[in-house]
């Protein structure tokens, strides 16, 4: 499959690194409006054509797909332009600035009858997935309570600057993927109630964000996120898990440590991500995930499947983060079916 990448800036490189080892895909064409970051990329991976707009791109290219990695503000006339052009997807989270946009976009790529994923990885974290996998096998019973946490003190302003800029940060940057992990584990949620702060006094938005979820089939998680934790050894990117359920528990802590203990038995497993030749720590655990999220977009595209983390499934995990928002700002709890 032939691919074009839109967008050449601090998380594109790892995408890129992930498709040169993913047997079957390519990426062969680059865009992006920044010549100087066109220029080293296409350098850095050896790719000759490049484009400053994408529109030019897609119509002079013979492609399968496009790989969206720009920020949020232009995912939606990307998205459509490829749909036009009648091109597989893989859209960065967050997938859409409004719930109405990111309908639009599953319509119009369902509608051109393509396939559209979105690069919600975190699910795919090995570690995370380990978990998920454990869980959904039944190894702990039916789960009644669970707990999602990230919480770290680690500088994502330095790679990130827009980060620091927008009116909103953790749930919708940070947030959402955890929020999704908590889908993951326990399903679509009928009610959700937030509160958000904002700690560090350099930043526009909020920095942490204490969210509770009714989930519909009966569980109850609480889902926190913090970038103002000061902690040693932090533990950027973990996202930290406990899981109650009827016939035990599940802990996947710090150092990923997962620890489960049913019906009398305990095992302890380290379930530490692999370092990819091309990854750093501590970034290995998602570096890991995009090869996994990308491998599973072509699997799913070769199996004739809808990602398990398709735009469709996305609409619910976006639904949380604008609960969460409305939430935190009226002080009510919110139903993400209603938005
Ligand atoms: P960035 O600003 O470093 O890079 C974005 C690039 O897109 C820039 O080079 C910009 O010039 C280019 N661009 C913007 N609009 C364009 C357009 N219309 N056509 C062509 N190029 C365009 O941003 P980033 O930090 O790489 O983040 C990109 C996205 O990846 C964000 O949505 C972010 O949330 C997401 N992200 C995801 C993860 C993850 O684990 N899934 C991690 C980090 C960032
Ligand atoms: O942008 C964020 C993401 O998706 O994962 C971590 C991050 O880079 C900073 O919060």
């Amino acid at each position: 499959m032939k691919g074009a990448l839109i967008g050449c800036g601090f998380f594109a490189q790892n995408q890129l690194h992930a498709w040169a080892e993913i047997p079957g895909a390519g990426i062969v064409a680059l865009c992006d409006t920044d010549e100087a970051k066109l220029a080293e990329t296409a350098r850095r991976f050896g790719i000759e054509r490049t484009y400053r707009d994408a529109a030019a791109m897609l119509e002079a290219e013979t492609l399968d797909f496009v790989d969206i990695a720009t920020t949020v503000p232009s995912h939606r006339p990307l998205v459509e332009l490829a749909a036009r052009m009648r091109l597989h997807v893989i859209c960065q989270k967050p997938f859409a600035e409004t719930m109405e946009d990111a309908r639009a976009m599953v319509a119009a790529v369902e509608g051109a009858g393509r396939v559209l994923m979105v690069h919600e990885n975190f699910r795919w974290q090995s570690a995370v997935r380990r978990a998920i996998d454990t869980v959904r096998g039944g190894a702990i019973g039916e789960p009644f309570f669970g707990r999602v946490s990230f919480r770290s003190g680690y500088d994502v302003f330095s790679g990130q600057p827009y980060l620091a800029e927008g009116e909103r940060f953790i749930i919708e940057d940070l947030g959402i993927h955890i929020l999704d992990i908590a889908r993951a584990f326990f399903g679509d949620v009928d009610r959700l109630a937030a509160t958000t702060r904002r700690v560090n006094p350099k930043i526009r938005g909020e920095d942490v964000a204490t969210m509770l979820l009714s989930h519909a089939g009966g569980v109850t998680s609480v889902v926190d996120c913090s970038y103002a934790t000061k902690r040693v050894p932090d533990t950027f990117p973990q996202s930290l898990v406990e899981i109650d359920g009827t016939d035990g528990t599940l802990r996947l802590d710090a150092g990923y440590r997962l620890t489960i203990q049913a019906r009398g038995e305990e095992s302890v497993v380290d379930v530490s991500p692999p370092l990819l030749s091309w990854a750093e720590r501590p970034w290995h655990n998602i570096q890991e995930s995009v090869r996994t999220i990308q491998q599973h977009f072509v699997d799913c595209i070769g199996a004739g499947r809808e990602p398990e983390t398709s735009g469709r499934d996305n609409l619910k995990t976006l639904a949380l983060v604008e609960a969460a928002y409305r939430s935190a700002a009226t002080g009510e709890t919110v139903r993400p079916g209603d938005l």
